[in-house]
């Protein structure tokens, strides 16, 4: 038995006063048992049997349906290490506060002890979490996005070090709600929440925020990436990675069709992970990386057998739908979703739903919450990479940074070399969607997609991916990738989804030292021609739309560069400054004095 882990359990329960503890082990009975009690209690429902074997249905209060941002926090001694792009406050009131909601908030309830470990048990790149948590919801999400049980106690011992988790529903209130993380301790504290990134705390709190801050000591990176290998007509197999903001088109680049004509020819996707990427220098200097994960947390909405028929295929079992519609039939539904709506069903807030209702502002009701996602288990993709569980990871070729701009950014761009790149990722800005709450379509800096979810300074963390670059022998090619440009009526300039592959070709073949590219200021696009388009019908002046630089725009672009860095006051590397004038440079115009 582990001395310290059985004494923090105890102390966690003095605290939360639950009736009583319980440990998960992580078997079938147990899932089952759980699932029982979850179902009596109306915690979840259970879909039709018959379509939708072994799935189950949760409902999260209607004022806890995304990441609360503004009351996450991290906690390090000094408000500097947190940096100017994190909610800070000194530990002790950190613990002083969340520990006066969490006092006594268990009673009448269970507390569960969850082992989990980020990455297959045994990997030498894997860490252990302990998660004590009052809510089954999150136990059994546990079960399904990490590797969890008696395994991972197996491989702890008796003093193996571990990320002490403790996260409590309380009452659910908004205002009795905050997420602290302590990177210097090796904890975190979550209570008043019981969705996704707020609650399963080995996703976004410990595999990003505490890892990134491990990272940075131990001289690897911690990653908001997906991890994908595109399969060429000979079997070969190149690995790429992409970092893009809360519902930006992860989960979907990772599970991407080619489109048809490249299909016949005998390309293939395979998909190794959706969100999160831990990257290391390998023997042979290049870049590996593994997903720390076990199981999808996906957007729902805009999901159909259409535009991700991997997803889908992915959960049509043993799968948690959280805050979609549930229709009449015990089957559910989203908005963008396969086949006309269900004729009646209840919507996301539990009040019944039909197709056409409107609100007393004339405006449609949504059956399914914007941000209503599904989990289910990575295995059960249909194109899940066979080495998705390689201890080793997988090589990496291209790392993509990107985001939602409805101007400006180009379809493609490639950096110079690693450390424009990393002004690249950097300078990254975004339009912000329903995965965190705030306004929607407000564009805002979301550098590498790191912004919520990097545990240190982000001055620093730029600096280490800088420190990086001089480690590693042979480093990936970075680019910039944006899917979301518009027309002048606000309709998607490029289609998108498994088209998008026609850009990982352009990608991976200026990889291998191929593939034609015309130099602007803000990098290498594709030169006439380089982009395989057959099959693909654009009108005319799309594409010239989609790869146009604007100087003037790109100006403007630059002082909100130079805005944010200043942010940082003197912890700005300055090699990004240097990229900053060189930018300015090439730009014809002159970088505003720092
Ligand atoms: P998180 O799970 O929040 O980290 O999101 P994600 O980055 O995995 O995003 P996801 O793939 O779930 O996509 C989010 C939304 O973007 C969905 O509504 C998709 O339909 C939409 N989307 C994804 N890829 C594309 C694309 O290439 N073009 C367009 N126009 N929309 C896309
Ligand atoms: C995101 O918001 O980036 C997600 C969902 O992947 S959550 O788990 O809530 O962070
Ligand atoms: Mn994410």
């Amino acid at each position: 038995m582990h001395a310290k882990l059985a004494a923090w359990v105890d102390e966690m329960a003095r605290l939360c006063g639950p009736d009583r503890v319980e440990w998960l082990d992580g078997s079938e009975a147990e899932k089952e048992r759980l699932e029982a009690q979850a179902v009596a209690s109306g915690e979840l429902i259970r879909l039709d049997h018959a379509r939708l074997p072994g799935c189950l249905y949760h409902r999260s209060a209607a004022n806890d349906v995304s990441r609360t941002e503004h009351l996450t926090y991290v906690c390090t001694r000094s408000r500097d290490d947190a940096g100017p792009t994190n909610n800070w406050m000194p530990p002790e009131e950190g613990y002083r506060k969340a520990g006066a909601i969490f006092r006594g908030s268990m009673k009448g309830r269970v507390m569960y002890v969850i082992p989990f470990s980020m990455g297959a048990v045994g990997s030498p790149f894997a860490k252990i979490g302990v998660q004590l948590t009052d809510s089954l919801y999150v136990a059994l999400s546990m079960r399904i996005m990490t590797r969890m049980g008696r395994a991972v106690l197996d491989r702890l011992g008796a003093a193996g070090e571990f990320t002490r988790c403790l996260h409590g529903k309380a009452d659910l209130d908004a205002e009795r709600r905050i997420i602290v993380h302590f990177p210097e301790d090796n904890a975190i504290w979550s209570v008043g929440s019981g969705y996704g990134g707020n609650a399963l705390l080995g996703k976004k709190c410990l595999a990003l925020r505490i890892a990134s801050h491990l990272a940075r000591r131990e001289g690897w990176l911690a990653e908001h990436m997906l991890i994908l290998g595109v399969e060429d007509p000979q079997g070969r197999v190149e690995y790429i990675t992409g970092a893009f903001p809360s519902a930006c088109g992860k989960t979907n680049l990772a599970m991407l069709t080619p489109p048809e004509a490249y299909r016949a020819k005998g390309y293939k996707v395979w998909t190794v992970g959706d969100d999160i990427a831990w990257l290391r220098i390998g023997p042979d200097g290049r870049l590996w990386a593994v997903n720390p994960e076990a199981g999808f947390f996906g957007v729902a909405p805009g999901t159909d057998s259409r535009s991700n028929p991997n997803a889908l295929a992915t959960l049509q079992r043993d799968a948690i739908f959280t805050n979609t519609l549930l229709a009449d039939d015990g089957t559910v539904w989203w908005e963008g979703g396969n086949g006309p709506a269900p004729r009646k069903g209840l919507d996301w807030r539990g009040q019944p739903w039909r197709p056409g209702l409107l609100d007393d502002d004339g405006k449609p009701v949504l059956g399914a919450h914007p941000n209503s996602r599904f989990t289910a288990a990575a295995r059960q993709c249909p194109c899940i990479s066979p080495r998705w569980e390689d201890p080793q990871g997988v090589p990496i070729s291209a790392v993509l940074f990107g985001g939602r701009r409805e101007r400006l950014a180009p379809l493609v761009c490639e950096a110079f070399d690693w450390n424009h790149g990393v002004y690249l990722g950097a300078t990254v800005a975004s339009e912000r969607t329903a995965a965190q709450v705030g306004t929607i379509g407000e564009v805002r800096r979301d550098p590498m997609a790191m912004l919520p979810f990097c545990g240190y300074n982000m001055g620093d963390y730029f600096a280490h991916w800088l420190e990086m670059g001089r480690r590693i022998p042979k480093p990936p090619k970075i680019f910039h990738v944006n899917w979301f440009r518009k027309d002048a009526g606000g309709k998607f300039l490029w289609p998108g989804f498994g088209e998008n592959f026609r850009v990982l070709d352009w990608i991976l073949a200026r990889c291998r030292g191929q593939g034609g590219a015309r130099e602007t200021a803000i990098g290498l696009l594709p030169e006439s021609g380089a982009l395989d388009l057959a099959g693909l019908e654009l009108s005319q002046g799309v594409l010239e739309r989609l790869l146009e630089v604007r100087r003037e725009e790109w100006v403007e672009e630059l002082a909100g560069h130079k805005a944010f860095f200043d942010r940082f006051g003197g912890r700005i590397p300055a090699e990004l400054w240097r990229q900053h004038e060189a930018l300015a440079q090439r730009l014809g115009a002159t970088a505003a004095a720092r």
